[in-house]
């Protein structure tokens, strides 16, 4: 699962890649330039391992992990520059959720666009910019099958339509994640990677001495767009990082700043993804696993390992609300709380599993 990170020149893109990776990429102004994509996986932290952990004592604890990749600023459509894009799209087409990156704090060495700094502006400029980008693969899909579509192919000619109606939709400058579709033509658009059909989530960045709350135009974009949003100083809360743990919320309660919004961002995007967690745990490894929502158990095995696919017999279910409240496995067992479940039962998030299988 990969969330791909954009937004409008000198954001705080990169600086908030570092903060979610740990990793130390450049970030004086613009230096993404036209630079390749700096990519990294982040652990997606869960309160339940912890006490998981607390029951089980493991050896080794493992979390599951998210990609995300960090990209060059989006051509501002001020500017009138718009070949960039063409350049990051590839980068953007395989991601599963793209995060948007709105500045809200003044500098002087990125001078804001319109010269205004206006996060529910800049909003309504990337999705403009997406829009294009979205109109141009689907003018040239519309331009390809306007050719092959003369021979009478019935597919090919319900795929024009399909691609026409996405046209359409575009024009009209909406995006593409609210348009219904049927699972057959979800098919037809997948390979072209259409990034307006994309989840999304949203991350205003605020400057030093902002407040954490939201406006509330920026607010109202994000949901007519169904969209996560989070709010938080991400110069701020990368300082925050580097101090030893022990120290962390005294700093953040001199500052008046909440503190944890690193991983309050990476879990609205897992939950934009629509992702579950379901754990494995044992005194050797406590460990968390991701589905997509709506998986069989006999798939989430396989994200186990293939054999465990292939050989499925079945899964002992505890959910973790359960395991948690009668403190350890044991005590589920002797109150029948165990279930065994088959193949085709539908993994919920925070199920502890075991898998039986044979190969
Ligand atoms: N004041 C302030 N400055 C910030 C904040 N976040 C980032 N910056 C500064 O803004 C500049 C650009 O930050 P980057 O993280 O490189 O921004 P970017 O979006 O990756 O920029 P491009 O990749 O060039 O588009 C750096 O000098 C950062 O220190 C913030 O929350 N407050
Ligand atoms: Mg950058």
């Amino acid at each position: 699962m990969k969330v791909g990170i954009l937004g409008l020149p000198g954001t705080g893109k990169t600086t908030l890649f570092n903060l979610l990776t740990g990793q130390s990429v450049d970030t004086t102004p613009f230096s993404s330039g036209k630079k390749a994509a700096n990519l990294g996986s982040v652990k997606v932290p869960d309160e339940r391992i912890d006490r998981l952990v607390e029951l089980y004592e493991p050896g080794k604890i493992t979390l599951t992990e998210i990609q995300f990749v960090d990209l060059a600023g989006l051509p501002r459509a001020d500017e009138g520059g718009r070949e960039g894009i063409d350049e990051l799209i590839p980068f953007l087409r395989d991601a599963d959720a793209l995060a948007v990156v709105l500045r809200d704090f003044e500098s002087d060495q990125v001078p804001a666009a319109k010269g205004k700094v206006d996060g529910a502006l800049e909003l309504a400029d990337v999705r403009a910019d997406l829009i294009l980008a979205d109109l141009g693969i689907t003018e040239n899909r519309l331009d390809r099958l306007a050719k092959e579509k003369r021979s009478g192919d019935k597919e090919k000619i319900r795929e024009y339509e399909l691609f026409e109606r996405i046209r359409d939709c575009l024009e009209e400058e909406k995006m593409l994640y609210d348009v219904e579709l049927t699972a057959d033509e979800e098919k037809l658009i997948i390979g072209y990677g259409l990034l307006t059909r994309k989840r999304f989530i949203l991350l205003r960045n605020f400057g030093e001495g902002a407040d954490a709350a939201i406006p509330p135009s920026l607010a109202g974009q994000a949901e007519a767009m169904n969209a996560p949003i989070v709010s938080m100083n991400v110069l701020l809360e990368q300082e925050v990082m580097e101090l030893p743990v022990e120290e962390r919320a005294e700093f953040c309660e001199t500052l008046g700043i909440e503190g944890g919004a690193r991983d309050r961002f990476i879990r609205a995007a897992y939950e934009a993804l629509d992702l579950i967690s379901f754990f494995t745990a044992g005194p050797k490894e406590v460990r968390s696993w991701t589905v997509e929502r709506g998986a069989s158990a006999r798939r989430a095995a396989g994200k186990i390992h293939t054999d465990m696919e292939r050989g499925f017999i079945r899964a002992e279910v505890i959910p973790f609300e359960t395991l948690s409240e009668l403190g350890s496995e044991k005590a589920v067992k002797e109150k029948g709380k165990m279930r065994l479940e088959g193949k085709g039962y539908i993994v919920a998030d925070g199920d502890v599993m075991v898998i039986r299988f044979s190969v």
